[in-house]
């Protein structure tokens, strides 16, 4: 039989706005609030609440699917084989916690490795990112256009600040000189967002150091629809099933920091 993605699509979208509601509703209710791998890395019970009311959703329509969630509570997925769900219940949960916005839902749905549908709900701005494959990228109701050529001095780039700091992962003397020399920097704390900015010609780059599959893999959907190119850092395919570094951009811009400040032309 083969495979409705027309269905997989609409569910996907219809599933998110669902759990939007149930995060919405949330805001008059008491939040707990746990770290889990450092003081910083928070987890709330909305998290968990809104995982498993995805992955019940997948479950109960698509059962030989398989789940991987950022909280756990989905599968022990080790390849890429048959159908994948990769789930960001909240994707920002520092932002949900502090701000009550920015934050986001994240759904990817990959077929043997492939990306076939991304869903990314910006839940407090009501602003629904989605994309079948081959079908485009819209934004609610309106298709985006493929990204244009931009200079990298009229590029806007979204980039974490810790990333200029000494850290273990970066030496900022390879990103400071791309900061000086765009037009400007972003930084909204969640991974999913600022991939949809991508896709959606807000911002023209994202780079960070670390992400999880669930923080990228619909923002990846998204961003080749449009015609974006989305790499780690050295330019090479991300891994869907480990943490990668990302560069996602406008194609033209990010082959130009790529070879310029990134890899110095031998990448
Ligand atoms: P989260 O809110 O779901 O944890 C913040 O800059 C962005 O990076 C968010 O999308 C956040 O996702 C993600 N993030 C934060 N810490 C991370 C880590 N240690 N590994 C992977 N992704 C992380
Ligand atoms: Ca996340």
């Amino acid at each position: 039989m083969s495979t409705d993605w027309e269905r997989i699509y609409e569910h996907a979208i219809e599933w998110a706005y669902e759990a939007g509601t149930i995060i919405r509703d949330s805001f008059r209710k008491q939040l707990t609030i746990e770290t889990k791998s450092n003081a910083d890395d928070l987890v709330t019970n909305m998290d968990r609440e809104v995982e498993n009311f995805l992955i019940d959703r997948v479950r109960k329509y698509y059962p030989d699917h398989q789940i991987l969630g950022e909280e756990g509570s989905g599968d022990d997925v080790q390849s890429l084989e048959g159908t994948v769900w990769i789930i960001d219940p909240i994707d920002g949960t520092m932002n949900f916690v502090h701000q009550q916005t920015n934050f986001a839902i994240s759904i990817a749905v990959y077929h043997e490795g492939i990306g076939k549908v991304g869903v990314i709900y910006s839940v407090v701005n009501d602003e629904m990112f989605h994309a079948r494959a081959g079908n485009g990228a819209y934004l609610n109701k309106l298709e985006l256009p493929r990204l244009e050529h931009v200079e990298l001095d009229k590029s806007i780039i979204a980039l974490n600040a810790t990333w200029l700091t000494n850290n273990k992962r970066m030496n900022p003397s390879l990103l400071l000189p791309i900061v000086q020399s765009c037009r400007g920097t972003r930084s909204y704390g969640s991974a999913a967002i600022e991939l949809a900015f991508v896709a959606a010609g807000r911002l023209d780059a994202y780079i960070t150091m670390r992400l999880s599959p669930w923080d990228f893999a619909a923002g990846k959907i998204l961003i080749e629809e449009v015609g974006g190119t989305i790499t780690n850092l050295d330019g090479e395919p991300l891994n869907l099933l480990d943490r990668n570094s990302i560069f996602a951009g406008a194609s033209d811009l990010h082959e130009h920091i790529l070879e310029k400040y990134l890899t110095n032309g031998e990448g």
